[in-house]
């Protein structure tokens, strides 16, 4: 469900902010974490990697060797409204998208891969949230 992906998005996102600095994501690298869904979206910087790294850390969804923590990344969807219909789903998508980049040791750049993997995994079973809706809730939230 697309409105699941927009709000675990949006939460996901919240803690952008608190990981730029180490990460050294800039503005102009990443506007804002919704970006990510556009069409356009390029999955070149590094930065992006590693700010997903310090975000996820933030949340507890990581295991010591910087790979997603199944448990915890399940009860963190699942903490959104509708999460459960798409907790499994994706916790799956990602660990499938972990296993192709699994030869990556550098955290952040694997972590970037994976990213996009799940994007295009996301994209191609119809879950991804449209631009125009990620923007419409992320001006309201604004307000
Ligand atoms: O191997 C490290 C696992 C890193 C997971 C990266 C997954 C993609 C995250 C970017 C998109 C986020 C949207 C919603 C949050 C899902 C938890």
């Amino acid at each position: 469900d697309v409105n699941v992906m927009k709000d675990v998005t949006l939460g996901f996102g919240q803690a952008l902010d608190k990981c730029r600095e180490e990460s050294q994501l800039t503005e102009e690298k990443m506007e804002e974490f919704f970006h990510f869904w556009r069409d356009d979206f390029k999955f070149e910087h590094r930065e992006l990697g590693c700010a997903i790294q310090c975000m996820s850390r933030h949340f507890n969804l990581l295991t010591d060797s910087s790979r997603m923590h199944h448990d915890n990344t399940e009860k963190f969807i699942q903490s959104f409204p509708n999460g459960e219909v798409l907790a499994r789903q994706m916790v799956e998508l990602i660990h499938s998208c972990e296993k192709q980049f699994d030869h990556e040791d550098d955290h952040c750049w694997r972590i970037l891969h994976v990213a996009a993997c799940f994007k295009g995994a996301c994209v191609q079973r119809g879950i991804a949230p449209s631009m125009e809706l990620m923007m419409t809730e992320f001006i309201m939230e604004a307000e």
